[in-house]
C-alpha cells in the first residue's frame, strides 16, 4: 500500500480517469508502489509534476480499419497506436494484433514501455499499438489487406525520427513487410520506420531471435549473481510457442537447460524428453498450426487442455512467454511447492501482482518483464542504428550488443534496488532505474504551459 500522499493522489486520479482500464491500472500501480522510496527521498518529482505527466499519454490514435474479407464482405476493426512518452527518443514499441486488444491493453503495454525502452540504455521513447483483428484462420490475402488499411492511417503519425512500431502477438515478419510495402508506396521514402524488416530489406540479423536469447542472457546473470549458478542442467517451462517462447526455448537449450513444456492458447505439450524444437518451429512458423500437433509428431510427448496447466509442471526456472496475467497467484503456489528457484518474464507483464507477491515473499529470483524482456526492442533499437548508417553488423556483432546491454540491465536494475533499500527486489529495481532517466529528462525539458 502506498504512503506517499502525492503518488497516492496522482494514482487516485487516474484510477478516476481510467476507471475501466484494469490492466494499465495494474501496470501504474506496480511501478508506483516502486518508485515510493525515490519519490520521497527527492521533492523535485512533485514539484515539476512528473507523476501526473509520466501516466498520462502524450498522444493516443484511435482509427477505424476497413478492409475487404475473402468472401468480398466489408470487415471493420479499431486500430490503436499510443505515443506515450518522447522524453528520450522518438516513440518505440510494438504492434499487437489480437481480439483482446482494447485501449486498457494499449495503454498498459505503452506505460511498461517507457521504463523498459529506458532500461536498454539505448535513446528510445514508449509507445505501443495494434488492433483487435484476429489473424487466426485469416488466409495470406486477407492478412495483406488489412496491414494495408492499417498502415494507411497509421503512416499519417509515424516515421523513422518520430514513431518506430515493430512486431507483438500476432504481429512478425510477414506483417512488418505487408506495413512497411505500404508505408513505403504511401509516403515514397525508404526509412527505418518500422523494426523487425526482412533481412533483404533493412532488418537486423538476430533481432527474430533478440527477445528470446536476451531473456535467457539475463535469467543466467541473475542465477550467476545471486544464487552463483547457471542454466546448465536445469529443467525449464515455457509457456506460449510464438517468437519469445520459441528462442528462448532455443538459447536455454544452448546453455545447458532441459525445457520440458510449452503451450499455446489452447493447451500445452508435455515432453521429458526436452522439446524438439525443429517440430515446433515447423508447426508454429511454417504451418501456423496449433501446439498439440506435437504430440503425433514427436514419441513420448502428450497434450493436455488448458494453458494455466503449464505451471503445475516440476521445473527449476519458469519463463512466462505468451501474454499478460497468464500466471496467477495460484500458479505460482504450484510453482513454489514444486521447488522453482528463478522466473524471469518474456512475455508483458504475464505474472499476477499475487503471483510476484508468493515469488519474492518464497525467496524465488524474479526477473520482471520490463528487464528481461527488453532484448527484443533494444536490438530494434540496434536495427535503427543499422538503418540510419545505411550499413548491417554481422549476427555475432548484434548478438554480442544484445548479452552486453542484458547484463547491463541486470546489474543496473540490481544496483538500483540495492541503493533504495530494496536489496534483490528486481521488479522495484528495474522501475527505478527506468523512471529515473526518463524523468530527468522530462524535467530538463520542461513544461509547456
Ligand atoms: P506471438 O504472436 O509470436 O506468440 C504468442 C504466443 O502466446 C502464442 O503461443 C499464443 O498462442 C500465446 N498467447 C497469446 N495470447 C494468449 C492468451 N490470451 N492466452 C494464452 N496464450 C496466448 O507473440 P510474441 O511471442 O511476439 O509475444 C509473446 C509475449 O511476449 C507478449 O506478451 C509480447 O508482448 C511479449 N514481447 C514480445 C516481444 C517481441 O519482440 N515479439 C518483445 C518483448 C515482449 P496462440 O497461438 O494460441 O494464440
Ligand atoms: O514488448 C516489446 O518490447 C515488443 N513487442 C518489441 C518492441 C520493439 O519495438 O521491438
Amino acid at each position: 500500500m502506498l504512503k506517499n500522499q502525492y503518488l497516492k493522489n496522482v494514482l487516485a486520479d487516474v484510477e478516476k480517469r481510467s476507471g475501466g482500464e484494469k490492466e494499465f491500472l495494474q501496470a501504474v500501480t506496480e511501478v508506483f508502489e516502486s518508485l515510493e522510496p525515490v519519490i520521497d527521498a527527492d521533492p523535485k518529482f512533485e514539484k515539476n509534476g512528473v507523476m501526473q505527466r509520466i501516466v498520462e499519454p502524450e498522444r493516443m490514435i484511435v482509427f477505424r480499419v476497413s478492409w475487404v474479407d475473402d468472401n468480398g464482405n466489408v470487415q471493420v476493426n479499431r486500430g490503436y497506436r499510443v505515443q506515450f512518452n518522447s522524453a528520450i527518443g522518438p516513440y518505440k514499441g510494438g504492434l499487437r494484433l489480437h481480439p483482446s486488444v482494447n485501449a486498457s491493453v494499449i495503454k498498459f503495454l505503452g506505460f511498461e514501455q517507457i521504463f523498459k525502452n529506458s532500461l536498454t540504455g539505448l535513446p528510445i521513447g514508449g509507445g505501443k499499438g495494434g488492433s483487435d483483428f484476429d489473424p487466426k484462420g485469416k488466409s495470406d490475402g486477407e492478412i495483406m489487406r488489412f496491414c494495408q488499411s492499417f498502415m494507411t492511417e497509421l503512416a499519417k503519425h509515424i516515421g523513422a525520427d518520430v514513431d518506430v512500431p515493430a512486431g507483438d502477438i500476432g504481429v512478425g515478419g510477414r506483417e512488418i513487410g505487408y506495413l512497411f510495402g505500404q508505408y513505403k508506396r504511401l509516403r515514397n521514402e525508404y526509412t527505418g520506420v518500422l523494426t523487425g524488416k526482412g533481412l533483404t530489406y533493412g532488418g537486423s540479423l538476430a533481432r527474430t531471435e533478440a527477445t528470446g536469447y536476451g531473456l535467457c542472457y539475463y535469467t543466467e546473470e541473475m542465477l550467476k549473481c545471486m544464487k552463483s549458478d547457471s542454466l546448465a542442467g536445469k529443467t525449464v517451462v515455457v509457456s506460449g510457442s510464438g517468437n519469445v517462447a520459441i528462442y528462448a526455448c532455443q538459447k536455454a537449450t544452448t546453455l545447458g537447460a532441459k525445457v520440458v513444456a510449452m503451450s499455446d492458447s489452447n493447451g500445452y505439450i508435455y515432453d521429458p524428453n526436452g522439446i524438439n524444437l525443429a517440430v515446433v518451429k515447423q508447426i508454429k512458423e511454417v504451418e501456423r498450426g496449433r501446439i498439440k500437433e506435437y504430440v503425433n509428431r514427436v514419441d513420448g510427448a502428450t497434450y493436455t487442455e488448458g494453458c494455466r496447466g503449464i505451471w503445475s509442471i516440476k521445473c527449476d526456472v519458469a519463463l512466462p512467454c505468451a501474454t499478460q496475467n497468464e500466471l496467477d497467484g495460484d500458479s505460482a503456489a504450484l510453482l513454489i511447492k514444486n521447488g522453482v528457484m528463478a522466473v524471469a518474464e518474456g512475455a508483458n507483464m504475464p505474472s499476477t501482482p499475487e503471483a510476484i507477491a508468493a515469488f519474492q515473499n518464497a525467496g524465488v529470483l524474479f526477473g520482471p518483464a520490463k528487464a528481461a524482456n527488453a532484448g527484443g526492442v533494444a536490438t530494434s533499437a540496434l536495427e535503427m542504428s543499422q538503418n540510419s548508417m545505411r550499413y548491417s553488423w554481422t549476427f555475432e556483432e548484434v548478438d554480442a550488443k544484445l548479452h552486453d546491454i542484458m547484463v547491463n540491465i541486470f546489474h543496473n536494475s540490481y544496483n538500483a534496488a540495492e541503493k533504495y533499500g530494496m536489496k534483490g527486489n528486481l521488479v522495484a529495481g528495474a522501475n527505478i532505474a527506468g523512471f529515473l532517466k526518463v524523468a530527468e529528462a522530462m524535467i530538463a525539458q520542461g513544461i509547456a504551459y
